[in-house]
């Protein structure tokens, strides 16, 4: 089924697009003899600005002397320093897979193989995603381990509690920065320079034709210096921030209070007797469920219908503001609209507190907020920086409100839910084992976390495998995943995946994770395999191209494709009914068809098809079939400042902050020991645990890195460049001090994923679980967890610093 290039002897050149990570770079590629000689940056390809240093090392990744090339089973047990590797066809690979599988089911129920999933953000296994969804929910699994708890789940679906979409800054389905129209953008805790090239181009495209930027990070990252205000935030504090973002905005009026009155549950009253939204039953017994608003013109309560998208009287002048006596069936009762609730909250974090928390200047929040505000349409990206803390739900929904005050969500250049080229859904929702299937590991103890998404997180996943709660877990599939150095608590995850019944693992390296597999199936490198993306989700342009990805090349040794594999699986699991046989052409036909391209015309065109397509603004203003206003998909069809899902499962309705529990603030104790916050961030060279093994990424960053403030370093004798240890209450690694004076000197930031050995370059491999080891996530501990998600605290944690 690959196009193969053909290995003629002129060099070739074929267009494609670097899958290596998110920002998914059109390249064209130089092919000769059968050998990927590299890639270059594609200017016409709507993500082709250029390209980063993994991109152009693809030949180095496609040739690494560390590539798994044939199936592999394990002939010692798992306590063993030697796991007796010997190859094996991929017929009994998949066999052994196929009965391991069928025996836990039939013992435990299928819930019971569980399935890890490299991100798409940093893996190309993104070509496959949908089709593995679709084997687990044939197979009747709903336990997907993609570390969706710290990333994406803030960013994605926190978010939907106010908007109701796979919220701000996602990607396809969710509302995208419109860059080239915004006139104010914030990039939060996100630094698309090093993570993804084609936001970071499209920024500083923005820049040059006048869009004003805001960056929100502890570090001065590249688009710091094209910033008009860089808020150089305490990690942890983001939530305290956009309160009081917010606090400034409504205090001067700076915030678009039709849209709040119009097109938010803002109006919604709120009792103060019991903190729970005024409804009609309260009123006379009987009368529904309706909540009720202030009407200003008849100084009474009217009741919002969300069904009917409308007051049940006409003529309403929603109250936002004030305190109301309602009489009730328990008698007068003092009600307040969320608004003016929402209002009070961001009371709290005046400028001057703002500055205590999270170490901004008091006049730089006002000077942010007035952009934020004055320079509309404001667009915002938020990513990791907020989304690796124990608080980070919260966090997501203060920044969501924040930006529901400037009154641009799906307006032009705001955040837009860009149109998408029509395709069928592969998922597989619909099978008959996944209407069937179990809630996911983690649904009771966190009902509206990741679980209730069919995710879920590492936690959860050890506890299912170590203590059979909430029910057992006896097998697993890996699709890349290293969750032994994404997650905290490597050591109890290393007990966890050596005490399953069976574990197998398709990968193009043998991660410390994939290391304790029975099986290990050799993958296919992503320039090996055709790909087939639909959008490219940076830009309205970019969701109208379709691309179907050539193999440039023939897979080395015995290495087959996530998705073939796949398939080939869920024809040993009896399930090929649900996958056209075995047949992946008919398959990608079928996903297609809605699109209107054939497959063949796709294929002969490399660099891709274009669909016209056309962006829509303000659609929840946009009469449906009923005639009523589309609205939000929320239980209100509102945007949300209050959820009411939130609080009927126990959590703050409004945006609440959090201290960060081992912080200076919270556990000033532990600070006197562990003085210096510390958090992480992403190498430019390296995807997370990989790429240390390939010589051209490994010569640019030879070890691990923890910044420091030259105060903070010269007060503990630490020269630049030197090893040090990085201590926590929770454990200690080792890295090299890189000075940097922009940070603030009490805070240090960390670099996770690193193991793995260069045999090139002689860098050794690192131990990811001892305490001289270089895994970032050591220092972390596990009890600290946001409530709703499940989110360790990785990005805010106490940390002392000691030279070696
Ligand atoms: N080169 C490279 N590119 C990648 C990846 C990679 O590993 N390497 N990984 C891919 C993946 S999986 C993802 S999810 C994306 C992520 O892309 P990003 O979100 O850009 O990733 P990070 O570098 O982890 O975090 C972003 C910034 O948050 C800052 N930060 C740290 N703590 C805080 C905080 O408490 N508050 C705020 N506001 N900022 C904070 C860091 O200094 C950092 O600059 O990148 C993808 N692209
Ligand atoms: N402290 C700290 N910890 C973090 C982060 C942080 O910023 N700070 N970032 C977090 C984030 S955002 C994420 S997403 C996780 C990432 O954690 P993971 O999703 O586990 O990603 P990687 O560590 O990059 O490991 C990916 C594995 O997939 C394999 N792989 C690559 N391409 C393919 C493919 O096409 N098919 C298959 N089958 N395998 C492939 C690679 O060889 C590698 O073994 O880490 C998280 N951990
Ligand atoms: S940013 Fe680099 S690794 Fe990511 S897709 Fe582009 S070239 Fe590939
Ligand atoms: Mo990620």
């Amino acid at each position: 089924m690959t196009a193969t290039a053909d290995s003629a002897s002129a060099p070739q050149r074929i267009k494609t697009y670097c899958p290596l990570c998110i920002a998914r770079c059109g390249a064209v590629a130089t092919v000769e003899d059968g050998r990927l000689l590299g890639l270059e940056a594609d200017p016409e390809h709507p993500t082709g600005q250029a390209l980063c240093a993994k991109g152009r090392a693809a030949a180095e990744i496609v040739e690494s002397g560390d590539r798994l090339l044939r199936p592999m089973k394990r002939t010692r047990p798992k306590g063993d320093d030697d796991p007796g590797w010997v190859e094996i066809g991929w017929d009994e690979a998949l066999d052994l897979t196929a009965s391991a599988f069928r025996r836990i089911a039939e013992q435990h129920g299928p819930a019971a193989v569980a399935f890890t999933l490299a991100s798409g953000s940093t893996t190309a296994v993104a070509d496959a995603t949908g089709w593995i969804r679709r084997l687990m929910n044939a197979f009747g699994t709903p336990n997907a381990v993609t570390s969706v708890e710290v990333c994406g789940w803030a960013r994605s679906y926190a978010t939907r509690f106010t908007y109701g979409v796979a919220g701000l800054g996602s990607a396809a389905g969710g509302a995208m920065p419109e860059i080239d129209k915004a006139g104010c953008m914030v990039l939060w805790g996100y630094n698309p320079s090093m993570t993804r090239l084609t936001h970071g181009t499209a920024v500083a495209e923005a820049v040059k034709r006048g869009m004003r930027l805001i960056v929100v990070d502890p570090r001065h990252i590249g688009l710091a210096a094209k910033a008009d205000e860089w808020l150089r935030v305490r990690p942890g504090t983001d939530g305290a921030l956009a309160l009081g973002l917010a606090n400034v905005m409504i205090a001067r009026g700076w915030y678009d209070r039709d849209f709040v009155r119009d097109w938010s549950n803002g109006p919604v009253l709120i009792r103060d007797d019991n903190e729970a939204p005024l409804v009609e039953d309260d009123l006379a017994a009987g009368t529904g469920d309706r909540p009720l608003v202030w009407d200003e013109a008849t100084g009474g309560p009217v009741a919002w219908d969300a069904a009917a998208g409308a007051y049940v009287q006409p003529d309403v002048r929603p109250a936002l503001e004030g305190a109301f006596t309602v009489a009730t069936r328990d008698g007068d009762v003092a009600c307040r609209p969320v608004f003016a609730r929402y209002a009070a909250l961001c009371a709290d974090y005046t400028a001057d507190r703002v500055a205590e928390i999270c170490w901004i200047p008091a006049e730089q929040l006002i000077r942010t907020a007035d952009l934020l505000w004055h320079a509309r349409p404001s667009a915002y990206y938020a990513w990791n920086g907020h989304e690796q803390h124990a608080n980070t739900t919260q966090t997501a929904r203060a920044m969501s409100l924040l930006y529901a005050l400037t009154g641009c969500f799906d307006q032009p250049g705001g955040n837009v839910l860009l149109p998408a080229v029509p395709s069928a859904p592969i998922t597989g929702e619909d099978l008959p084992a996944a209407r069937a299937m179990a809630p996911a590991v983690g649904r009771e103890s966190r009902p509206l976390g990741p679980a209730a998404h069919n995710n879920a997180i590492t936690q959860d996943l050890y506890s299912a495998i170590l203590d059979g709660a909430p029910y057992p877990v006896r097998g697993l599939a890996g699709f890349g995943a290293n969750p032994l150095l994404a997650h905290v608590d490597g050591a109890r995850g290393r007990e966890a995946l050596a005490a399953l019944d069976f574990y197998v693992h398709a990968d193009m390296f043998v991660n410390p994770s994939a290391a304790l597999a029975d099986v290990l199936l050799p993958v296919a490198a992503p320039f090996e395999r055709e790909g087939l993306k639909i959008g490219f989700e940076v830009s309205a342009r970019a969701q109208s191209h379709v691309q179907l990805r050539p193999a440039l090349v023939p897979p080395r040794g015995e290495c087959r494709s996530d998705v073939e594999i796949v398939f080939a699986l869920a024809e040993r699991l009896g399930l090929g009914d649900h996958f056209w046989d075995g047949d992946i052409d008919a398959g990608q036909r079928h996903q297609l068809a809605p699109s209107g391209i054939a497959l063949e015309a796709l294929r002969a065109a490399p660099g891709g098809l274009t669909v016209p397509l056309e962006t829509r603004y303000a659609k929840y203003r946009a009469p449906g079939a009923d005639g009523i206003a589309a609205g939000f998909a929320t239980p209100s069809r509102r945007v949300e400042f209050w959820s009411e899902s939130l609080r009927a499962a126990g959590y703050p309705p409004l945006p609440v902050f959090e201290e960060p529990a081992v912080g200076p603030t919270a556990a000033p104790d532990l600070a006197k020991r562990y003085p210096l916050v510390l958090t992480s961030a992403k190498s430019a060279v390296f995807c997370n645990s990989q790429h240390r093994g390939i010589p051209a990424l490994r010569r640019r960053q030879a070890d691990p890195q923890v910044e420091l403030h030259p105060d903070a370093a010269a007060a503990r004798g630490i020269a630049a460049g030197a090893w040090v240890r990085i201590a926590s209450p929770t454990g200690t690694v080792r890295a090299r001090a890189k000075l940097n004076a922009r940070l603030d000197p009490r805070v240090v930031v960390g670099q996770n994923g690193w193991w793995q050995a260069c045999a090139e370059l002689d860098a050794p491999a690192r131990d990811p679980f001892g305490p001289e080891g270089t895994n970032y996530n050591q220092l972390i501990g596990d009890a600290v967890r946001d409530p709703v998600s499940g989110t360790a605290s990785q990005k805010a944690w106490l940390c002392e610093v000691s030279a070696l």
